[in-house]
């Protein structure tokens, strides 16, 4: 059995030549090497749980989920095309553009959030990039989640180097910035950024001394190679993100990826097991998707080494379990919540 448990975040292994992935946007030195990792998702199903759940045991109670909750605090009207997203100009979702949500509106929904149980409150803003007029607006924002005491997250598209740094300052704990797919399968998904700008955001955030919240979506028409060779990209990031969102795609009407066919649900589950091997630290997060899961594939996710989910019932613009619905199942798991 391929095993990778000794492996450990910090240390780089070289891997011979390099040359068949040099057009990968892979680093020189990597830690995981793709076939590695093309390997684990091979696994037989049991084999793959089982090696899964070690690792996780090594590093978790794996009896206990970090909840955090979305806000959507600038919806729609966002001029990039990903495929898959119901807030791009470019598709007809009925989804309507909105401002910038105020500190009163922020505070009333964190607290909500927290009364419910939540430790980390995540805004969301359907931004191609941080404009500088906004800066000083998502600092205050930040600074309302941060006098709550929670921990505070925001995914606002690209961010310039000194806009991290401000926002570090201003408290800012996570910044999310998913990879979403593997590299050579970015261009189809989405034509107005390049794979190097997203790599370039999370270095910016690394760099202000952030953590990274970086992961992507499952289920957008991809083979199990690029399923790898998403984990190949986050896996060797240096540091791996401390928070890996895997998402599966919400099929939203009037986007292109509305009628993919769905993905096999076991193909899921292998992926939250590979990044909870490859990355064994992190919080991986069982993220969107859960709606049209099921109470037995959430289970199986969380057996695969999911230890957080996005808690509230509403993710961005799209639907997920509402607060009474997941307390009800994370008590029928015994799971503890952080
Ligand atoms: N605009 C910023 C950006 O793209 O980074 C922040 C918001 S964007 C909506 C955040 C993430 O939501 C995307 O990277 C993608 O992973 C996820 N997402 C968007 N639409 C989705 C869908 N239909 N299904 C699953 N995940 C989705
Ligand atoms: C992430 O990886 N998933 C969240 C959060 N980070 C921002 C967003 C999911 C969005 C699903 C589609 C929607 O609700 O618009
Ligand atoms: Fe805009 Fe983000 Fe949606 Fe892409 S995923 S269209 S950047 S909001």
């Amino acid at each position: 059995m391929t095993t990778l448990l000794s492996e450990s975040p910090m240390t780089f292994v070289p891997v011979g030549s390099m040359a068949s992935q040099a057009t990968r946007a892979a680093p020189a030195m990597e830690r995981l090497s793709l076939a590695h990792i093309q390997a684990l998702f091979d696994l037989p199903f049991n084999d793959l749980m089982f090696q899964a759940q070690t690792v996780h045991r090594e590093h978790f109670n794996p009896s206990e989920v970090q909840l955090s909750t979305l806000l959507s605090i600038k919806t729609g009207g966002c001029p990039e095309d990903c495929a898959y997203c119901p807030q791009s100009v470019h598709h007809d979702t009925g989804v309507d553009a909105t401002k910038l949500m105020d500190v009163d509106e922020v505070r009333q929904a964190a607290s909500a959030a927290k009364a419910q149980g939540a430790s980390r409150f995540c805004m969301g803003a359907a931004w191609r990039e941080l404009h500088e007029r906004d800066v000083d607006k998502v600092a205050a924002l930040i600074g309302v989640v941060k006098d709550l005491g929670m921990e505070a997250c925001c995914t606002l598209g690209m961010l310039t180097s000194s806009q991290a740094n401000t926002l570090k300052a201003a408290g800012l704990d996570y910044y999310n910035h998913n990879l979403d797919t593997a590299p050579e399968l970015y261009g189809d998904i989405i034509s107005t950024r390049v794979y190097q700008d997203r790599l370039d955001t999370l270095q910016h955030v690394r760099q202000a001394g952030m953590h990274v919240c970086s992961g992507g979506i499952v289920g957008m028409g991809e083979s199990r190679a690029q399923r790898a060779g998403l984990i190949h990209q986050l896996a060797n990031l240096d540091p791996y993100p401390e928070s890996v969102p895997i998402n599966h795609l919400v099929h939203v009407e009037g986007t292109p990826l509305a009628t993919t066919q769905a993905l096999d649900v076991f193909e899921f589950v292998r992926t939250i097991a590979v990044a909870r091997i490859t990355m064994p630290t992190a919080r991986v997060r069982l993220s969107a998707g859960r709606q049209e899961m099921g109470d037995g594939i959430q289970a199986l996710c969380f057996m695969a080494g999911a230890n957080s989910i996005f808690y509230g019932d509403k993710l961005l613009t799209t639907g997920n379990p509402d607060w009474a619905r997941d307390q009800a199942l994370l008590s029928s798991l015994d799971i503890q919540t952080v």
